[in-house]
């Protein structure tokens, strides 16, 4: 099951709207009065306790099982949603579960007990009323399994099979604009000094294949344990996927980081990272540089004229291993 792809949850009050309705509709059509009562109740208990159950059943099963997905998943699910509150959010789901289908079992044989078609109607509600209970104490981590499900459908689905390319530098050089001009990828481009704020992902197409492209937020010149959630869903593409790191650096200075900050962090992730393929931007080459540098076989690029861009791609393409 993908991240991707995890159907549609519903909160308390509409999967107990919903069991309620459906036992609405069961009928027994038996003449005796109280033996009708008793016959009904019995197939309506069951009944809400199965349309309650069975959704909170799907609803566990749909999440991916946290020891057997990627561990870039995994990653991105903790900085995104954390992974234990979603654990726990399941665990109580599975628990409602259990609890509604227990509470079904023992007013079935109360409500089929011989007695007037009164009590048994009283019976029934009082199981109506415990089985729905149990359902309101979870509505909490129904929302959140419900929030949780909106981010993962925002989430690259990135394929572990195919290459990929991740653009990284300092915040503000023109990651996402770049990935808007060389592949499908729609980034967003947000004016200083509001960054991006997850990774997304653009593709572009070769002959017969395809390179998957990752835009990150920008990562500050610092370490590990300061960096903000965003940038830790860059360093976990990089530390998880093994992609093809495409630096870029802002010769211009426009982007508000010096280029000394820039090749500071360009230093910790190249020896970070110093078994990856790995490819030198100078961004937004239409301005002018502050200073030059001496990276081994750069490639300037500018969004602004176009400049650069089919140079980037091929060089991609031919690095790539398809
Ligand atoms: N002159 C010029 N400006 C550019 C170029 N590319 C991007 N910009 C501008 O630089 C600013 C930042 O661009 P983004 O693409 O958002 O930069 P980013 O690296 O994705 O920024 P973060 O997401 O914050 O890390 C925007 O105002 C862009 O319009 C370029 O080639 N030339
Ligand atoms: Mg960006």
């Amino acid at each position: 099951m993908n991240l991707q792809e995890i159907p549609t949850i519903a909160n308390s009050e509409e999967l107990i709207d919903r069991a309620l309705r459906r036992a609405s509709k069961v009928e027994e059509s038996v003449r005796n009065a109280d033996y009708r009562a008793r016959l009904t109740a019995v197939r309506k208990i069951h009944s809400v306790a199965d349309n309650i159950a069975n959704p909170l059943h799907s609803y566990v099963k749909a999440f991916p099982s946290f020891d057997s997905i990627h561990p870039f998943d995994r990653a991105i699910i903790d900085l995104t949603v954390g992974v234990d509150r979603l654990r726990k959010s399941l665990g109580a789901a599975d628990w409602a579960r259990k609890e509604v289908l227990m509470i079904g079992n023992k007013y079935v044989p109360k409500a089929r007990a011989r007695k007037s078609a009164e009590t048994t109607m009283k019976i029934m509600s009082e199981a109506y009323t415990k089985m729905t209970n149990v359902v309101r104490q979870i509505n909490k981590q129904l929302e959140f399994l419900i929030s949780a499900r909106s981010v993962f459908r925002n989430l690259p689905n990135v394929s572990t099979e195919k290459p990929l390319a991740v653009f990284a530098g300092a915040p503000n050089v023109g990651k996402s604009s770049l990935i808007g001009a060389i592949s499908s990828g729609k980034p967003e481009v947000k004016s200083y000094p509001f960054t991006t704020k997850g990774v997304s992902l653009g593709h572009i197409k070769a002959k017969y294949n395809t390179l998957q492209v990752m835009d990150t937020p920008g990562l500050l010149d610092r370490p590990d344990s300061d960096r903000n959630d965003m940038e830790k869903q860059g360093i976990a593409a990089l530390d998880y996927l093994n992609p093809i790191i495409v630096f870029l650096t802002d010769l211009s200075e426009s982007s508000g980081y010096s280029i000394k900050t820039q090749t500071s962090l360009h230093q910790e992730l190249k020896g970070r990272y110093s078994n990856y393929l790995w490819i030198d931007v100078y961004s937004k080459s239409d301005l002018e540089a502050k200073e030059t540098l001496d990276y081994p076989d750069p490639v300037p690029v500018s969004v602004m004229d176009g400049k650069g861009i089919d140079i980037l791609k091929d060089k991609l393409i031919n690095l790539a291993k398809f």
